[in-house]
């Protein structure tokens, strides 16, 4: 397989500035070297560009950089679909609405090849809302419900050709939702499992079926990691922080697993505020997280096995 990192410096789909300096503070962390050392050919596209931007107006009147987030989705749409022809995607950002981008390039990769498009969603928050029930008006709010094809957002961002089915949806670490994202996960079939999920069970078995679905049906898996997923006692790096989140264990545990499914064809890591970071220990940890999922190992041991029957 050959990594192709993709940075996209977005920045304007957060409450606060400073996720534009993401992609840097991936590379300095060391994100090339390490995947190097794990055997990977990388290739480094560097940042890419958003589209021009047109003049376009919600009557939502909370919604931020609308013609800003459309611009950067058009050229991450593209983008993604062109680099999961060539090898495996890894998106670093930047905030979460580029995950708008990424999952409808990647779902588009997977239609042609006449397979389902899974996404494994590792976050604190759902990014459950459309344009009309933000209020906050932070579009990297609303890249799931975008990319599954939730009505309200025609006319605005592009058409959505191979909406993502909600039901490939299998969300970890939830713990802050909205009123209107509760609703509307409720109605249309994502799994999501919250904190409560995970102190209960533990993360093994909650990605255990997950990813048996996912073989058994022969999908393609996408993991969209955001920063807020890992409790901020650990990854203090980032705009959006909620107590009580994911440990380093539960995480490097759930990277493993990732790695032995054999399943993961790309990857977004995202949300990463380079300038409410600590001397880089979140950029370091979010590459010391990829290292796991690209095959790092602690000892050699037996693997539970994923495989298309
Ligand atoms: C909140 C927070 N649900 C909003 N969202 C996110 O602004 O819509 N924070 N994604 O990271
Ligand atoms: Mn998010
Ligand atoms: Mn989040
Ligand atoms: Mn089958």
């Amino acid at each position: 397989t050959t990594c192709i990192v993709l940075g996209i410096p977005v920045q304007e789909g957060a409450g606060r500035l400073g996720c534009d300096m993401g992609p840097s503070a991936f590379r300095t962390a060391g994100l090339v070297t390490e995947l190097r050392n794990l055997g990977y050919a990388v290739e480094d596209r560097g940042n890419i560009v958003p589209a021009p931007q047109r003049e376009v107006r919600h009557p939502n009147g909370a919604i931020k950089a609308l013609p800003e987030t459309v611009a950067w989705t058009e050229a991450i749409t593209e983008a993604a679909y062109q680099a999961s022809g060539d090898g495996m995607p890894i998106f670093i950002g930047g905030d979460h609405s580029l995950s708008a981008g990424s999952m409808t390039g990647l779902a588009r990769r997977a239609a042609e090849e006449g397979r389902p498009f899974f996404v494994l969603w590792l976050d604190s928050h759902p990014d459950f809302h459309t344009l009309e029930t933000t209020t906050s008006g932070n579009l990297h709010g609303v890249p799931m419900a975008y990319a599954t094809g939730l009505k309200g957002f025609e006319g605005f961002f592009p058409s959505v050709a191979n909406p993502l089915n909600p039901q490939n949806v299998c969300m970890i670490g939830i713990r802050s939702v909205d009123p209107a994202e509760r609703a509307a996960l409720s109605t249309v079939g994502v799994t999501v499992y919250d904190m409560r999920a995970i102190d209960e069970n533990g993360v093994a078995p909650l990605l255990d079926a997950f990813l048996k679905r996912v073989a058994a049906a022969d999908g393609i898996l996408h993991v969209s990691l955001d920063v807020d997923f890992l409790d901020p006692g650990i990854a203090p790096g980032v705009g959006t922080t909620v107590p009580g989140g994911a440990t380093f264990r539960e995480a490097h545990l759930i990277m493993e697993m990732l790695h032995d499914s054999g399943l993961v064809r790309s990857i977004d890591l995202v949300e990463l505020n380079p300038f409410l970071d600590e001397r880089g220990r979140t950029a370091l940890l979010m590459v010391d997280l990829v290292s796991s999922l690209m095959g790092r190992r602690v000892l050699d041991r037996p693997t539970q096995s994923y495989r298309h029957t």
